[in-house]
């Protein structure tokens, strides 16, 4: 099933140069971009975004994190694109991401994993909603289509 899901780059893959690396993962795979959007993320709405954490104990060092400088954030389409980014990604902590995984060939840990992906459906259209209005996304067909879908 074609399905779009949120991303976002964090500080750390912007500082390290590595967000042409990461959507080039994202690229070669056939995943289309639908929006994009490179923004300083406010406090409020990065205690939204992670409002399922709060109370834990890194929850203050999160949002630092996620707030500290200016992020990359992206609506991706794509088939089962939802679990398939998750699979690409790598576990959260970039210690039991396996090699060939974003997090397991390029970050350490896990307060510095470089990518958010959402990790179900539900979430996926919550933080859509959160980050970008309608006239921010752009539907269009791209001339590979037929060499990535029968
Ligand atoms: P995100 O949400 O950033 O894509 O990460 P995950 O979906 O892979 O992981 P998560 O929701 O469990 O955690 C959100 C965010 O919190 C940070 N974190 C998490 C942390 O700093 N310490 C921890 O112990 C955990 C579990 C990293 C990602």
């Amino acid at each position: 099933m074609i399905e779009r899901t949120f991303v976002m780059l964090k500080p750390d893959a912007i500082q390290r140069g590595l967000t042409g690396e990461i959507m080039g993962r994202l690229e070669a795979r056939g995943f289309k971009p639908v929006a994009m959007k490179f923004m300083r993320i406010p406090r409020e709405l990065a205690e939204r975004h992670y409002a399922e954490h709060k109370g834990k104990s890194f929850f203050p060092s999160l949002v630092e994190y996620v707030t500290s400088g200016p992020v990359l954030c992206m609506i991706w389409e794509g088939e089962n694109i939802i679990m398939a980014l998750r699979g690409m990604m790598g576990k959260t902590n970039p210690q039991d991401a396996a090699p060939g995984t974003i997090r397991g060939d390029l970050a350490q840990q896990t307060g510095r994993n470089l990518i958010h992906g959402s990790d179900s459906p539900e979430s996926a259209r919550r933080e859509i909603s959160l980050f970008f209005n309608d006239y921010e996304l752009h539907e269009h067909k791209m001339s590979i289509e037929p060499w990535l879908f029968e």
